[in-house]
């Protein structure tokens, strides 16, 4: 695993940001996998281009580890899709952690794990597959993220918080300890949660309208 070769799938913002990672840890990049570069094609530029996501079927799955670049957005499941579909076919997805951040050796990392600069992952944290934990978020001691979650900048979550799977946490969120977020659950920008939300919500603000239990309370 240690040598292999990766390829980036997407040519975006969040793939830029992570070939960079990528690069400064001396690691090869011998593919891009995207119908556009859309950025980052000063690092790009040097790489071969692959236009159709079937052209990774021309590596063995054996010979690469591959980079989910493209990004977790709310209602986008291209990601999550795309993840899934190489793990059935065989493929190792990498998981990534920037030299800025600071990961406990007493956490726990899943495959595909995006651990992207300048975060800190306490110890006893666990981080399912394909989540994206990005850039300044601090995670403290004991929480238990899921899979194909998204923690946006700047998030904080304090200890024991429990993330289930498919959350969007987006920029600048704080979570105060012993807080649970049910799956499939949005929060929006800025959101100060001080109270667990149940699956299925969309919760936004200082006071926030849990969608379809019409309860207007501070989260
Ligand atoms: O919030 C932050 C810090 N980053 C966001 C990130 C988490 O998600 C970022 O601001 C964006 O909202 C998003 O990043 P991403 O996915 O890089 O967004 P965008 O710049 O739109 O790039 C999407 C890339 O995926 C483009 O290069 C598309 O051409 C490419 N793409 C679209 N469909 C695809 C496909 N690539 C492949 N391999 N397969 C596809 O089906």
């Amino acid at each position: 695993m240690k040598n292999k070769p990766f390829v980036m799938i997407g040519g975006g913002g969040h793939a830029a940001a992570l070939a960079e990672i990528l690069i400064k840890q001396k690691k090869r990049i011998v593919g891009v996998v995207s119908p556009e570069l859309t950025a980052g094609n000063i690092l790009f530029e040097n790489i071969e281009l692959f236009l159709n996501d079937d052209d990774i079927l021309k590596f063995r799955p054996e010979d690469i580890l591959l980079v989910n670049g493209i990004g977790s957005m709310p209602y986008k499941s291209l990601r999550e899709d795309v993840y899934n579909r190489f793990k059935k076919l065989g493929y190792v997805f990498a998981t990534v952690i920037a030299d800025s951040a600071l990961v406990s050796d007493y956490s726990t990392l899943e495959c595909g794990v995006q651990i992207m600069n300048n975060c800190v992952v306490n110890l006893g944290c666990k981080v399912d597959e394909n989540t994206i934990i990005n850039t300044s978020t601090s995670i403290d001691h004991d929480c238990t993220i899921g899979a194909h979650c998204h923690l946006a900048p700047g998030t904080t979550l304090s200890g024991q918080v429990v993330i289930e799977r498919n959350v969007h946490v987006a920029t600048g969120v704080n979570v105060i300890n012993n807080i649970i977020i049910g799956h499939n659950t949005i929060v929006g920008v800025g959101t100060n949660v001080t109270k667990s939300i149940p699956s299925n919500s969309i919760v936004y603000g200082e006071r926030s309208v849990i969608k379809g239990l019409g309860i207007t309370h501070d989260c």
